[in-house]
Formats: structure tokens, C-alpha cells, sequence
């Protein structure tokens, strides 16, 4: 995707210092392993929105690095066999899309905050500091851990006032997906992109290995066209559903090579479900927040429901070749910066209003009196920091798609480690619907046996659409 470019000429020059040519950025183990000083460990900070690679561990338990779609894994460092982790929570700026950047509060100069990767049996120490105008904590979704270290603002400690670094740390007695998000002014903190992945590998390396494992954590925004900040009071009427704080089309794809084993854990900190669906497969449900799904015990899917406050990760061995959609069910989070006020316009002849409105307003644009699938295409003039409602093109024409959707793309022959986009799949000859262009045959509708007219209001060829109201008669089979 184009995105990684343009985020490559976002990065930094310490980000640049890792980069690998081909865009997708790699954080370099002894760029930020070099600090000796044992105070307070350096706070890592990513500037922009590119997926960053994190290389294998060199020392250590050997595991395959998590890949956050558009976002990074935090460095650290080890003080006496304790990994050191230092999250900053603070007024970040993300892009959301291309053309679109809000004003969050996140982490390390991100939102999602970045992804803590580290193994069952290690002891973790994280030093928090908050550059909020308010008090913060961070709970450690699904960890099993001291109750005084579970982040819970006022129960489990006071809140980590503003200015003020408070340390947590604790030991990982199993591995899994686990989330982390602030438990102080939650509804606010949360709403402005506080949240962000725990990964914890299993200490075998034996024990369920893959070859990729991506993280989706699902949030939303409510950011009124051509303003920054996200309404922190919105309780349902999201308008921006993302995916790690990202809209489609600029949502990293999955790229994947043919054979390897994958893994996909989504986490829900949104305040609804979302069922995410992945074309192409069945996969089978191998984890949720709790823990790991027996093999005995796994699920077929080929739709998993996220419920709200959970995690599920499942997996499959990639066999089919092929560019496959993977997207939140619900319609209207596969849809940006969306008014749900907009009357429905299908069937209506609107010709007449138009012209009157144009007269107050020139460039009065109706919609969808076939559908709204004519916006796809469609350049209208947007306000400034915002994003049409339907975007992203693929080698066919546009996809009709924003929000919670993206591309699981696999291909032969990819290498380890490798997530650059491969483009677009090459459909082999016949493998693709063709036109018909022979006879047509005559349509005989069950529920029209007298010919009456009534319930057949079929279009035929060379006339306009059917007109609500107009009155069809007959069957307009014509060829
Ligand atoms: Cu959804």
C-alpha cells in the first residue's frame, strides 16, 4: 500500500536509522538496548503510523514477534534479569487515514499505545508516567497478578497524578493476550485512544508455535467532520470505527506466505461487538483473554464475535493464494465520518428537489436513489481533517469500504519475517466471473401467475431505473 510510503517519510530520523528498504521499518534491538544508566529507563517514542517490525529475540526464549497492523512493540531493557518497560501516557497526535489526524492522548507518542511483548516466567517492572492534565492508571486486562499491581485508580492504588511516574511490576505466570488501558477517568481516558496490546509468549517454544501473528485491536472515535478532538460523552453513535487507531484503506494489510501458520488475536475496547469475518477460511478459535483453547475444545469459524471487553485469537494454515477481505460484519463499521441521519433515498426520483436545492446550495449532490454504491467513485468536496464515508480502491474499481476493514494477502514464497505489501493478486485465467453475453431466458416469478403487473417492476434494457410511484404494468422482458 501506498501508506507505508508516505509513512516512511513520516518516521523520524531515529526510526529512520532502522528502516529496511521496501518501507516497512524495523526497530533495531541495539538502537534502543544501548542504554547503561539504571535510572529510569528511556521512553521510546514512535512519531508515525507504520507498521514496525520488531525482529526476533537474540537472546533469551526464541518466539515469533507479534505484528500491531500500524503499530510497534515498546523496547526494553534488562536491569538484574528484570525486563524494563517505560509507557508515557500523554496527548498524542495519530493519523487516522491519510488526511485525517486527531487529537488523542495515548502512549510513547501513539494511539493504540505500543505493543509489550515479553515471556511467561519473566518478572516485568513498567514505569508509568503521566504527562496527562489528570490523574491516570493502567490495569492489566486478564493478567494474573498482585491485586495492589491491577491498576485500578483509588482500589488497587491511588492514580498516578499528573507529572508523577509510579512504578507496577510483577511477575507473568502465563502467557497469552492481554490488554492494557487506564482504570482512572475510564471513559474519557478510553474514548481518547488509551489502550494498547500485552503480549506474554509461552516460555516452550513448542507450545503453539506460528509463523505470523497479527494483533487488530478494535476502538472508535466519534470526531465530528473537520475537527480533532474525539467527543468523549458519545455512548453508541460512533462515527469512526478503527482498527489500532486506523481507518481502511490505510490499515496495513496481513501479508502472509503460502504454508506458514498465522495467528490473528483481535481485542475489543470498544463499547459494542464486532463480528470480524475473514473471507477465504475457516480458522479455528484458539485463545481468548482467559487463556489458550485446548485442541479438543477449539471452534470452527469463519465470523468470530469480539465481545466488548475481550479478546479472541484464532488461527489457520494459510493454503489459499489469493487477496482475502477480512472486516467487521456490522456494515456500518466498515463506513467513515458517517451521519446516520441521512434518509434512505432508494427508489426515489429526486430529480425535481435537486434542482430547487441547487438553487440555494450550487453544488448540492443527491445521493442514492439507486444506492449509495455511486460514492464509492465519488470525489466530493470534504471539509479539512476528514474522510469519505466509503473509500479504498482495489485493481477493479473502489471497494465500497472505510473503518474495520482490510487484506489477509497470501502468497508463495514470502520470506520470514517479510510484510511488505505484495500488491494485488493476480486471479489465475477462470478463476474469475465473466459476463454473459447470450440469450437471456424469460423469467417466470411464482407469486405473478396473472401477468397482473403488480410485483414485477423489472427494469429492462435501455430503460432508466423504475421511479417509485410511477406505476409499471407488464413484465418489460424485452431482448
Ligand atoms: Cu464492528
Amino acid at each position: 500500500m501506498t501508506s507505508i510510503k508516505h509513512f516512511a517519510a513520516m518516521m523520524s530520523r531515529r526510526q529512520l536509522l532502522g528502516a529496511a528498504a521496501g518501507g516497512t521499518a524495523l526497530v533495531s534491538a541495539t538502537a534502543w538496548a544501548k542504554t547503561t544508566n539504571m535510572g529510569l529507563p528511556e521512553a521510546a517514542v514512535m512519531e508515525g503510523a507504520g507498521t514496525q517490525i520488531t525482529p526476533p529475540p537474540s537472546t533469551g526464549v526464541p518466539y515469533t514477534p507479534v505484528v500491531t497492523l500500524n503499530g510497534w512493540t515498546l523496547p526494553f531493557r534488562t536491569n538484574n534479569g528484570v525486563k524494563e518497560f517505560h509507557l508515557v501516557a500523554e496527548p498524542v497526535e495519530r493519523e487516522l487515514a491519510e488526511g485525517m489526524t486527531a487529537y488523542l492522548w495515548g502512549y510513547n507518542g501513539q494511539s493504540i499505545g505500543p505493543t509489550i511483548e515479553a515471556v511467561e516466567g519473566d518478572r516485568v517492572r513498567i514505569f508509568v508516567t503521566n504527562r496527562l492534565p489528570e490523574h491516570t492508571s493502567v490495569h492489566w486486562h486478564g493478567m494474573i497478578l498482585p491485586s495492589g499491581m491491577d491498576g485500578v485508580g483509588g482500589l488497587s492504588h491511588p492514580a498516578i497524578p499528573p507529572g508523577k511516574t509510579y512504578v507496577y511490576e510483577f511477575d507473568l505466570v502465563k502467557s497469552g493476550t492481554f490488554m492494557y488501558h487506564p482504570h482512572a477517568d475510564e471513559m474519557v481516558q478510553m474514548a481518547m485512544g488509551m489502550m494498547g496490546f500485552f503480549i506474554v509468549h509461552p516460555k516452550d517454544p513448542a507450545f503453539m508455535p506460528v509463523d505470523r501473528d497479527f494483533l487488530i485491536m478494535l476502538n472508535a472515535f466519534d470526531i465530528d467532520p473537520g475537527s480533532y478532538v474525539p467527543k468523549v460523552m458519545t455512548m453508541t453513535d460512533f462515527n469512526l470505527w478503527t482498527w489500532n487507531s486506523r481507518i481502511f484503506p490505510n490499515i496495513d494489510p496481513l501479508v502472509v506466505s503460502k504454508g506458514d501458520r498465522v495467528r490473528v488475536r483481535v481485542g475489543n475496547l470498544t463499547m459494542t461487538n464486532h463480528p470480524i469475518h475473514m473471507h477465504g477460511y475457516d480458522f479455528e478459535v484458539t485463545g481468548t483473554d482467559g487463556g489458550w483453547v485446548r485442541p479438543e475444545a477449539r471452534w470452527p469459524e469463519v465470523t468470530i464475535d469480539i465481545p466488548v471487553g475481550a479478546m479472541r485469537a484464532y488461527e489457520f494454515d494459510a493454503v489459499h493464494l489469493g487477496d482475502w477481505a477480512i472486516h467487521c460484519h456490522k456494515s456500518h463499521h466498515t463506513m467513515n465520518a458517517m451521519g446516520h441521519d441521512v434518509p434512505t433515498f432508494i427508489g426515489a426520483d429526486k430529480t425535481s428537489v435537486s434542482r430547487k436545492i441547487r438553487l440555494l446550495q450550487p453544488d448540492y449532490m443527491p445521493m442514492g436513489s439507486t444506492g449509495m454504491a455511486e460514492m464509492g467513485a465519488m470525489e466530493m468536496p470534504l471539509p479539512d481533517n476528514t474522510v469519505p464515508m466509503m473509500t479504498g480502491w482495489g485493481p477493479y474499481g473502489p471497494l465500497e469500504m472505510g473503518g474495520m476493514f482490510s487484506v489477509v494477502k497470501v502468497r508463495e514464497g514470502i520470506a520470514a519475517g517479510d510484510y511488505a505489501d505484495p500488491g494485488w493478486y493476480e486471479n489465475p485465467p477462470g478463476t474469475q466471473p465473466w459476463e454473459w453475453t447470450g440469450e437471456m431466458p424469460d423469467v417466470t416469478r411464482a407469486s405473478d401467475p396473472a401477468g397482473s403487473g403488480a410485483v414485477a417492476p423489472s427494469s429492462s434494457q435501455g430503460q432508466t431505473a423504475p421511479v417509485m410511484g410511477e406505476g409499471h404494468s407488464g413484465h418489460g422482458q424485452h431482448h
